[in-house]
């Protein structure tokens, strides 16, 4: 009698459902559970991608389209939870940019915000405000939103290799808000007039020009050099006792606003001592690791990737993670932390195991 009673109800409902429908109306309470979870269950899953399978087929891609006809020549890293969407995570885009020696990447300019993080290969260039910078492995640079942006690849005194490196933009973010905006230069490069090295220099050296006022959202420092980086995290090696869930750890800064370098991105560079077995710990910002030196293994809501240097993999968001150092290890990292921070919910855990 009971289960007629509900059966009928539910027969009713879905003939109520399908009455409404055409009038563009559903009912919120068969989704709330989905809409409201009562924590993050993010579609995206963990997942690693080894440089050593990628770099092949990516070579390879030089084969069929060169970087000027592609405009950019990448690989896309796609989360496998959600295919077919050219992301990450929910908000985030990352991917394997190639330029081979004498290539150009054409001028261009977009709303997204870009960074890029050398993977292999040096002697690279990208250009940003009328200034160049080369590139070296584990260098993190940026192009702030709308600045127009051509990348080439001239080599370092004779010698020239190709050069990869991680694209992080926010561009399913943007396509979230259906703001995105973008044009091509007239001309391929930009006038290159200012020297390289002048933006470090006005900013690089925890000190600013003393008549700059303007604190744009994004960082006057457009390349922040792996070796300034690299020597921090040593000189905190020997001074303090890692932390027992991320080694040791710093984030990027704007020098002019001690905030993220980037409005809707977070970077990170983070070094865990040989044999480092790290506690867990989850945000509900989904992020992207770069692994610069060293081998050791991502422990991801238990899942285990290894992972070697050039290696690229994503830790979805409220995923816990663990992380183990077979050798020192240094990992770049990026989320999209900032947002979360804007809107007022970001939250994290530190796990006791
Ligand atoms: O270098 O401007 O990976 O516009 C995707 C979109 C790189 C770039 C990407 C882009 C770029």
């Amino acid at each position: 009698m009971n289960a007629h009673a509900n059966s009928e109800a539910a027969s009713f409902r879905r003939a109520y459902y399908d009455r409404i429908k055409p009038m563009h109306l559903t009912p919120l309470w068969e989704e709330l559970h989905n809409l409201v979870p009562r924590e993050p269950a993010s579609p995206c899953v963990p997942a690693l991608w080894r440089y050593a399978d990628i770099k092949p087929v990516l070579l390879e891609s030089a084969t069929l389209i060169t970087a000027e006809e592609a405009v950019r020549r990448v690989l896309v890293l796609e989360n496998p939870g959600i295919p077919g969407r050219s992301s990450i995570t929910q908000s985030l885009y990352a991917g394997l940019q190639l330029i081979m020696p004498g290539e150009v990447a054409p001028s261009h300019r977009h709303v997204q915000s870009a960074l890029r993080f050398i993977v292999d290969g040096k002697g690279a260039y990208t250009t940003v405000g009328g200034e160049r910078t080369t590139m070296y492995p584990g260098d993190f640079i940026i192009t702030p939103s709308w600045d127009w942006h051509d990348h080439g690849n001239q080599g370092l005194q004779g010698a020239s290799e190709p050069v990869v490196w991680l694209d992080g933009l926010d561009i399913p973010l943007v396509r979230f808000f259906d703001a995105g905006f973008a044009e091509n230069d007239e001309a391929q490069s930009q006038v290159v007039n200012r020297p390289e090295g002048h933006s470090f220099a006005r900013f690089g050296h925890n000190m600013v020009p003393v008549r700059h006022r303007h604190a744009s959202a994004t960082s006057p420092i457009f390349s922040y050099p792996y070796a300034r980086s690299r020597e921090a995290l040593a000189a905190l090696q020997v001074a303090e006792a890692p932390d027992p869930w991320q080694g040791w750890k710093l984030r990027y800064v704007n020098p002019l606003t001690g905030g993220a370098p980037m409005p809707t991105m977070q970077t990170y560079l983070q070094l865990l001592p040989q044999g480092f077995r790290g506690q867990g710990h989850r945000g509900t910002d989904g992020t992207v690791y770069s692994v610069v030196e060293g081998t050791g293994t991502a422990v991801v809501s238990g899942e285990r990737f290894a992972f070697a240097p050039q290696d690229t993999f994503v830790v979805p968001s409220w995923a816990t993670l663990r992380l183990e150092a077979s050798d020192e290890a240094v990992l770049f990292s990026f989320s999209d932390r900032p947002v979360h921070e804007a809107i007022g919910i970001h939250r994290e855990q530190f796990l006791d195991n």
